[in-house]
């Protein structure tokens, strides 16, 4: 996600971590290293200035050098201090209200009206609290934002207030609160329009609309990949608005680590949500803990967690367990298992997730493709197949391949790597590191 100042934090890190003995000239050019990937990635110049007399006080008030491991306690300070940079632990919102209203400002093309949208669907998750969300299109200055909202809304059917040739968002702002009372809303999401950059008479009507509909949430959302851009029209917006926190879009993408890493220090409000790709699914609550493992590339194994937990059951994950410490898992298990992970999102999406991702190989579509061959390859099989009760012999490998449409090498392959993966489980080479593994589970 963090590519360049990832690779960079990397090479510093590389470089102190195996050593035994270091010298404050070491550690003084591992922290100069640290500064110029910040400021590379457009960390805000003030916000690296701080970070770096902190590490540095610590690094000297800690004695890293004398430490037993000197180089996993320098990289574990940097993450300690990125961790509280970013806000330490995940925001409060103040949304107990009923209702609850929460106003989206920002930039053209941050990412408002998709978040307007997603806040709502997460929302009326059944863990979430809010039962009813009204999202409500007040931008009336592009002229295809309403119809984008109403489609998002029908996606995920959250009703959508707006009023026909109305030009003026304060209009459809008053009877929007009228009409959610009526029908009984306890969570109201105000759109809002963008512009290029900031300007007064935006930033009017943003402040009436505040006056008006009085939110317990203003969130600012922040394209991530604009960098010390998206830093400076926060701090703006901050001002005028009195925001009460961020939302970083554009995570999935080219996004740069400034923003995410600066924007809180600079606006002294929380990160709130981060958004994590095109999809109303594609948002998650902001955790400084997990953004700092991300961008030292340390994978992100909080949500990775969170998100397993949403789709596998405990007993599904115990069932497995048990069959993989016995070595009795088949076929049906692995697409079953498969199909669990599939429903967390896209293998891509997934892989950036763990560990060392940055050094993993690259998933691209044709890895994505592979997966649905396998898929294709299993859902072929009879069930005594899928069971392991019937051998694969050549002519049911023969058909399988048919019915798949895939080739016998395909299906070859998977029993091959299945037959591995089973011996594997049955006499590990280590079976104190499965165990560990198992458990970990
Ligand atoms: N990859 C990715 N795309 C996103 C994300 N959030 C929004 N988008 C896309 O970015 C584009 C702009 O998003 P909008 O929600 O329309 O942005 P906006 O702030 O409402 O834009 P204006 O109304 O023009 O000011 C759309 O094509 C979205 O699908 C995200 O987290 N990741
Ligand atoms: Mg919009």
């Amino acid at each position: 996600m963090f590519g360049a100042l990832t690779e960079k934090l990397s090479q510093v890190f590389a470089k102190v971590a195996g050593n035994k003995r270091l010298s404050e000239d070491n550690i003084a050019e591992a922290v100069r290293e640290v500064r110029l990937a910040l400021l590379d990635a457009d960390v805000n110049y003030g916000v690296t200035k701080n970070f770096i007399k902190r590490v540095k006080e610590k690094v000297v008030g800690e004695s890293v050098v004398k430490s037993v491991k000197p180089g996993q306690q320098f990289i574990k300070l940097i993450h300690e201090e990125l961790t509280a940079l970013m806000g330490g632990d995940e925001a409060t919102l103040n949304l107990t209200a009923n209702p609850a209203i929460i106003m989206l400002c920002g930039l053209q093309g941050a990412g408002k009206t998709t978040h307007a949208a997603k806040l709502a669907h997460y929302f009326s998750k059944p863990d979430n609290k809010k039962k009813s969300p009204l999202l409500i299109a007040c931008d009336l200055q592009r002229p295809a934002a309403v119809e984008q909202l109403k489609t998002l809304g029908a996606q995920i059917e959250v009703p959508v207030f707006s009023i026909e040739g109305e030009k003026n968002p304060l209009h459809v702002a008053k009877k929007a609160l009228k009409f959610a009372k009526e029908l009984g809303h306890d969570l109201l999401i105000f759109d809002t329009a963008g512009r290029l950059h900031i300007d007064e008479q935006l930033m009017r009507e943003l402040e009436q609309l505040k006056q008006l509909i009085q939110p317990h949430e203003i969130f600012f959302v922040a394209n991530a990949a604009t960098g010390q851009d998206a830093v400076k029209a926060a701090a703006e917006f901050n001002n005028k608005l009195e925001v009460s926190g961020t939302i970083l879009t554009m995570l999935d993408g080219d996004a740069r680590a400034g923003a995410a890493i600066s924007i809180r220090e600079v606006t002294g409000k929380p990160l709130v949500f981060e958004g994590i790709g095109e999809k109303v699914n594609d948002l998650q609550l902001f955790n400084a803990k997990s953004m700092a493992d991300r961008i030292l590339g340390m994978g992100d194994t909080i949500n990775l967690v969170k998100k397993a937990q949403e789709h596998i059951s405990d007993e599904e994950a115990k069932s497995l367990e048990e069959k993989m410490r016995k070595a009795t898992f088949n076929y049906s298990d692995y697409l079953k298992q498969m199909q669990a992970v599939r429903k967390m999102g896209s293998l891509k999406g997934i892989m950036k997730m763990l560990p060392g991702a940055s050094r993993l190989p690259k998933m691209d579509d044709a890895s994505e493709k592979e997966f649905f061959k396998i898929e294709a390859v299993i859902l072929s099989m009879t069930l005594k197949e899928r069971e392991g009760r019937n051998e694969l012999s050549m002519p049911r490998m023969k058909r399988i391949a048919r019915g798949s449409g895939t080739t016998i090498q395909d299906v070859n392959k998977l029993k091959k790597s299945f037959e591995k993966a089973k011996k594997f489980f049955k006499n590990p080479p280590n079976k104190k590191m499965l165990e560990k593994m198992l458990g970990g589970m």
